[in-house]
């Protein structure tokens, strides 16, 4: 466990949103390889987790769901999905957070990709603790997306970060292994008949996704770090697939930051991320939370 990848992995989110953010929702390819002037939703969203984890030291649904719920109507418009403000407003006139929320939205819940853009820190927090992984990524997800395929996809993402933070060498089938659903199951294995196929954009988009579910996306960020060597490839790529390409760019940010480190990231893209500093102390925070915490159980 490393500092360095801790504040690699939450800027290197907040760098694939800035840098996805003015792509979103165009069908493809043309990348400008510069950053927005401002992160979206997923970084704000990362935030309130992160917060949350350091405040409470560990899960604590009320704290996180209240979290959301005031980094949301200080910037509204950061570009939310569709179900996450009604849910903040349902939550601010006192709905509890583990109401399952999104179903009253959505028949049988969302299964947006909100909540696994947003999972990185998680996936810092419980990396020793693989059960409790899958439990709290579920937990945070419920707040706003309590479909299956979210939560399991906000899960998988968590996971990554955590093999990313392990440079874990058998990093496909410890994936495979991890995931329960067999939607998830099938996309992995497609993850790995593409690597050789990088280049042919079409079919991985065909086959992996870029849209704006879990299911569509979760599996095309993890694919982005998996086939490109460095972190500046692996975000340019994953943007370049178009679609929602901010959260694209996010998850698969968050898993290289993790892998590559904090220094990995262009210099470039640092100097011109909005509240680089604030992430930056909050991924150094999370650092020592958990540290204490590790440290308290080891003596
Ligand atoms: C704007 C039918 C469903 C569904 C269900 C669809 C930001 C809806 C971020 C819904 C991310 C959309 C994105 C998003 C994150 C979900 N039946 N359709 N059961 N469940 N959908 O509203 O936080 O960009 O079309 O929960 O997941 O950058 O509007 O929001 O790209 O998925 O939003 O789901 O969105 P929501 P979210
Ligand atoms: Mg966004
Ligand atoms: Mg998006």
């Amino acid at each position: 466990m490393k500092m360095e990848r801790f504040t690699g992995c939450l800027t290197g989110l907040a760098i694939g949103d800035s840098l996805g953010a003015p792509l979103e929702g165009f069908l493809s390819f043309t990348v400008t390889a510069d950053l927005g002037s401002h992160y979206t939703d997923d970084t704000a969203m990362m935030i309130g987790i992160a917060e949350s984890l350091i405040e409470c030291k560990g899960f604590n649904g009320d704290n996180m769901a209240q979290k959301f719920v005031s980094n949301y109507y200080k910037e509204p418009w950061r570009g939310y999905g569709s179900g996450p403000p009604r849910i903040f407003k349902m939550i601010k006139q006192g709905r509890r957070w583990d109401e399952c929320l999104d179903k009253e939205i959505f028949p049988g819940g969302s299964y947006g990709n909100g909540a696994a853009m947003r999972i990185a820190p998680i996936g810092l927090f419980y990396f020793d603790d693989i059960k409790k992984l899958r439990e709290i990524s579920h937990k945070t997800s419920q707040i706003t997306h309590s479909h299956p395929l979210s939560m399991e996809g906000a899960a998988l993402e968590a996971y990554a970060v955590s093999l990313a933070l392990i440079r874990e060498k058998n990093f496909i089938q410890k994936l495979y292994d991890f995931t329960i659903l067999d939607i998830y199951k099938k996309k992995i294995k497609a993850i790995e008949h593409l690597l050789t196929e990088k280049e042919n954009r079409d079919r991985v988009v065909r086959e992996l996704g870029n849209g704006v579910t879990a299911h569509e996306s979760v599996p095309t960020a993890i694919f982005s770090f998996l086939s490109t060597d460095s972190f500046k490839d692996s975000v340019i790529y994953a943007v370049s697939l178009g679609g929602d390409t901010d959260t694209i760019g996010a998850m698969t940010g968050a898993i290289s930051g993790a892998f590559y480190g904090y220094d990995s990231i262009p210099k470039k893209w640092l100097e011109k991320l909005e509240n680089r500093d604030y992430i930056f102390n909050l991924a150094t925070l999370l650092f020592k939370t958990k540290k204490k915490l590790l440290d308290l159980k080891i003596h």
